[in-house]
């Protein structure tokens, strides 16, 4: 089992490297969310059989999902860091706010109605929680209680811009409704800027 020490270390050679300016692509650093990360993964026994839908910003969930270091390692050095997909491993990723989540829902409907094994985990931000595309996803998700979880990493803002300035509202719209049974919720604060390492990098 990757531990939250393996993550860290793994995010801080990535952000070694990017300062040397050899990785031509933008990339999405996070610290803070480990321990929440690591217990979800090890709560919801998430394996094999298991889909992880993720955004810009999914080092850490290809690792806990079993991406071998170095092959992660080595698409990051490629420059696709903001959008990895290792389909053997059932991690699927987008770069695009919003992109994903009717995706997550359809694979979701897919296991159940074949009666495959494996559920489906989508992890976002808390400003991706807010569209409307996530609503839609829980909602139909809910309905036919298919099996699909989407977890919602809160970490205050969308690239610069306050969350709950922008809806006028401290809590996430899901909070005290029914739909909060197929979503895990938690907040932190990234050790990192939103994206790259906060200063230029020329290459
Ligand atoms: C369709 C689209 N619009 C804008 C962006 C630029 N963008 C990238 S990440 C992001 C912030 C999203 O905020 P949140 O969902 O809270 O994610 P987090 O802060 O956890 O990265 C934005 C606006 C994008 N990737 N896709």
């Amino acid at each position: 089992m990757v531990k939250k020490e393996d993550i860290v270390a793994f995010e801080q050679e990535i952000a070694a490297i990017f300062a040397t300016g050899v990785i031509r692509a933008p990339i999405h650093l996070r610290a803070g969310r480990e321990d929440y990360l690591v217990q979800i993964f090890k709560d919801h026994h998430i394996g094999d059989e298991d889909y992880v839908f993720g955004f810009w910003d999914s080092h850490e969930l290809a690792l806990l999902k079993g991406v071998p270091r170095q092959d992660l390692k080595q698409a990051i050095l490629d420059g696709k860091s903001i959008s990895l997909c290792f389909p053997q491993h059932k991690v699927l990723c987008s770069g695009i706010v919003g992109s994903l989540m009717g995706t997550a829902a359809g694979v979701a409907w897919s296991l159940k109605t074949q009666s495959k094994k494996g559920r489906v985990f989508l992890f976002c931000g808390d400003m991706s929680a807010e569209t409307g595309i996530f609503h839609e996803a829980v909602k139909y998700v809910y309905n036919f209680d298919l099996p699909a979880t989407f977890v919602v990493c809160d970490n205050g803002v969308s690239v610069m811009t306050n969350t709950r300035e922008t809806w006028g509202a401290q809590e996430p719209w899901f909070k005290d409704t029914k739909y909060e049974k197929k979503i895990i919720y938690f907040k932190y604060t990234n050790g990192y800027p939103h994206s790259g390492l906060g200063k230029l990098i020329k290459f």
